[in-house]
């Protein structure tokens, strides 16, 4: 049953096994894709209650990444507004909803690759943290263009998601160095630029992702290293420009260490953190290249809808 998927997709978001905002939106939209596939409801009214709580479900899964309601919110949007006579003809519509949602993401992330690639110069170190399917297509693509480049990924201790980063990299020819994530400012007189992604970017331009990636922006801030972010505008986070605040995920001790071995330690596990706009010099969208300050563009434009009335 399409349930059931929608209950493991979200367990599978959970434990990170699917993981990175970009994934992580595509997943829950297949997994409403896959819902509305094996629905046996017959009437439009519920098949619409199920699908909303279904999202929900899926919403709840972690909460940093905003690509990961917006994903959910496109289909539902989208769906609630198709006029059809047949709770059939809806089911069809909300499958191709869902395939939309999915292409649009995996041709946003090429276009990004494209576009952020300009940025990069033959013979450029370029340094990244965690593992960014955006801020990878950046790097590849600029290697895919010849020029000579280097990169230098940081662990991004405790889930090592550069460890991911490091193998996707060497896979491709490209060479790469793996340092600890307290090395980043001693080596950052060797950086380039530093590219990386985002879970969520706020309507001042805020960019939240991976833990460490402020401390790396500050880093590069003091060495004059220029800091871009790659992110689709799935990433830009509606609510922000009305004064919500991106909650940041506090995952389990168990992940830094083992609380057993810590008696009287309190442990935290901190999974993201925020990159205030002024260390960032540009954010590359598959809509074209901005500067931080210009989110709130982004949002109105993509997110209106959204937000709509409540501004
Ligand atoms: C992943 C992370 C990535 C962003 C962007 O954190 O912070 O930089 O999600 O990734 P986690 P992408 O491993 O905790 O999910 O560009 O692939 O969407």
């Amino acid at each position: 049953m399409g349930s059931k998927d929608v209950h493991e997709i979200s367990e599978k978001i959970q434990s990170m096994e699917i993981r990175g905002a970009g994934k992580i939106a595509r997943s829950a939209a297949e997994a409403l894709r896959q819902f509305a596939k094996d629905s046996d409801e017959e009437s439009i009214d519920e098949f619409l209650s199920q699908l909303r709580e279904a999202g929900g479900v899926l919403i709840s899964s972690r909460p940093s990444a905003v690509s990961l309601p917006n994903s959910v919110r496109y289909i539902l949007h989208r769906v609630e507004n198709t006029r059809v006579d047949d709770v059939e003809e809806l089911k069809e519509a909300a499958i191709k909803i869902a395939d939309e949602f999915i292409k649009n993401s995996v041709e946003a992330v090429e276009k990004i690759g494209l576009y952020g690639a300009k940025r990069i110069e033959d013979g450029d170190t370029v340094m990244t943290h965690c593992n960014s399917a955006a801020a990878l297509e950046v790097i590849k693509s600029a290697w895919g263009e010849g020029k000579d480049i280097r990169v230098i990924a940081s662990e991004a201790r405790p889930r090592y998601q550069g460890h991911i980063t490091v193998r996707e990299l060497a896979a491709e020819g490209i060479p790469v160095t793996l340092i600890v994530d307290s090395a980043v400012r001693a080596v950052m007189k060797q950086v380039d630029k530093v590219v990386v992604g985002a879970d969520s970017i706020a309507a001042n331009g805020a960019v939240i992702n991976k833990i460490g990636t402020s401390q790396i922006a500050l880093c590069a801030h003091e060495a004059r290293v220029r800091f871009f972010v790659a992110a689709e505008t799935y990433k830009f986070h509606p609510e922000t420009s009305l004064g919500d605040i991106v909650e940041i995920e506090e995952r389990d001790p168990s992940e830094v260490a083992d609380p057993a071995d810590f008696e009287g330690v309190n442990i935290r596990n901190l999974a993201f953190d925020v990159t205030p706009p002024e260390y960032i010099d540009l954010i590359v969208t598959e809509k074209g290249v901005i500067p931080a300050q210009a989110a709130i563009m982004i949002i109105k434009e993509e997110f209106g809808w959204a937000v709509g009335g409540r501004w």
